[in-house]
């Protein structure tokens, strides 16, 4: 294990002899297509909170070649267990447009029914388990869920993200320590985005990488450049197919940066550099791999621009779906948790009915 980080592509779209993992045309662009809708899905998401029309969002934006390309080696069979910054997933996976806006709205056609923050989506459709608000606790529950596949003979790959913060949780311990001792066929990917709110990756850790924590649980870990979709693919297949195998699992850093606020609730210029984001700019994944695309002829202007407005048309249809489907009925909140209710949450049902509307208020502003 070293600090090295691998790099496929290079300056004006040029690759690293014999680094390329030969994806095919189609693949190719299917994984660029995904990076431009994740983008354009976070600026309109962020309009949105900025327009007071919902009330929370966090975007990726600069981290899409860390998700998307991470997420691509994995089967339709397979599991995610995500973070909160990885929106290409349900896009790559063909989760259903409406599902994603209703979610934001907490409107009727969330699959939550309203009752998770905006952005913590829950997609049994396309194996997204549900987004945890607290850091870290989806990195034990994917190593869970993997020891059981595993008991159950199942051919079944688990990933799970989280951030840099993330490897400061005490789930991150407990997770990679029983995957490890237990050869569980999951994949943990750090994205290293420079930042866990104000917090800076060098005040995070006294290690010098986040990957070589893996090395101390018993499984590789892998530094890769989160700006180069190509590089982060050729990892995670490595890492997928291993996890298959019954080799066992793997961590990968994904070197990346935000290069938005945490979220809409923060300010990154309170306590960042203009000049740090400036430099990261400069190695923007959508551009680096267009211009790989391009001199590979399968890019062009128009068609990033056709791929651009037929999403736009899509979303705001969905959005307009979305704001009009209204609240789920409040009642809604006593469903799902018990197959046979109890007394008491009957009667806790009942007493709100006869309050009326007067306990369905508007959304405020969320704290984080
Ligand atoms: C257990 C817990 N502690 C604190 C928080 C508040 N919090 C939300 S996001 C965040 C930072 C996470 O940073 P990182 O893991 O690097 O992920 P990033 O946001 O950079 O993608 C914190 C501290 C929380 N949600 N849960
Ligand atoms: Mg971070």
């Amino acid at each position: 294990m070293t600090s090295e980080v691998l790099t496929i592509l290079e300056k004006d779209g040029k690759v690293q002899k014999g680094k390329d993992p030969n994806l095919s045309d189609d693949r190719l662009r299917l994984l660029f297509a995904t990076m431009v809708k994740a983008r354009i899905l976070d600026e309109r998401g962020l309009t949105l909170q900025r327009q007071g029309r919902i009330g929370f969002y966090l975007q990726a934006l600069g981290q899409e070649a860390s998700h998307v390309g991470s997420a691509a080696p994995m089967l339709d069979s397979d599991w995610f267990f995500p973070a909160y910054r990885q929106p290409g997933i349900p896009l790559l996976r063909g989760a259903e447009l409406d599902q994603i806006v209703c979610e934001w709205f907490g409107h009727q056609g969330d699959p939550s029914k309203g009752r998770q923050m905006p952005v913590h989506y829950s997609l049994r459709s396309i194996n997204f388990v549900s987004i945890s608000s607290p850091i870290g606790t989806q990195i034990s529950q994917a190593a869970g869920a993997a020891m059981a596949a595993k008991i159950r003979k199942e051919d079944t790959v688990f990933m799970t993200y989280f951030g840099d913060g993330g490897t400061s949780s005490n789930d991150f311990h407990a997770g990679l320590n029983f995957a490890a001792v237990y050869k569980a066929p999951v994949v943990f990917i750090c994205e290293n985005n420079q930042w866990a709110i104000s917090v800076p990756a060098s005040r995070q850790t006294g290690s010098e990488t986040m990957a070589q924590k893996a090395v101390a649980y018993g499984m590789p870990g892998i530094r890769v450049d989160g700006n180069d979709v190509l590089a982060v693919y050729r990892v995670c297949q490595e890492a997928v197919d291993r996890a298959r195998k019954g080799e066992g699992p793997t961590m990968v850093e994904t070197v990346t940066y935000r290069m938005g606020s945490h979220s809409s609730s923060d300010d990154a210029s309170r306590y960042r550099d203009e000049e740090e984001y400036e430099r990261w700019k400069q190695r923007d994944p959508i551009v680096r791999f267009q211009e790989y695309l391009a001199r590979r002829k399968l890019w062009t202007a128009e068609w990033q621009a056709e791929l651009e407005q037929e999403f736009k048309d899509q979303l705001n249809a969905a959005i307009k779906r979305a704001e009009a489907a209204g609240k789920p009925e409040l009642g809604s909140m006593f469903d799902d948790v018990y197959l046979k209710p109890s007394a008491q949450l009957l009667a806790q049902r009942t007493q709100l009915q006869s309050l009326g509307g007067a306990a369905d208020e508007e959304i405020g502003e969320f704290p984080l």
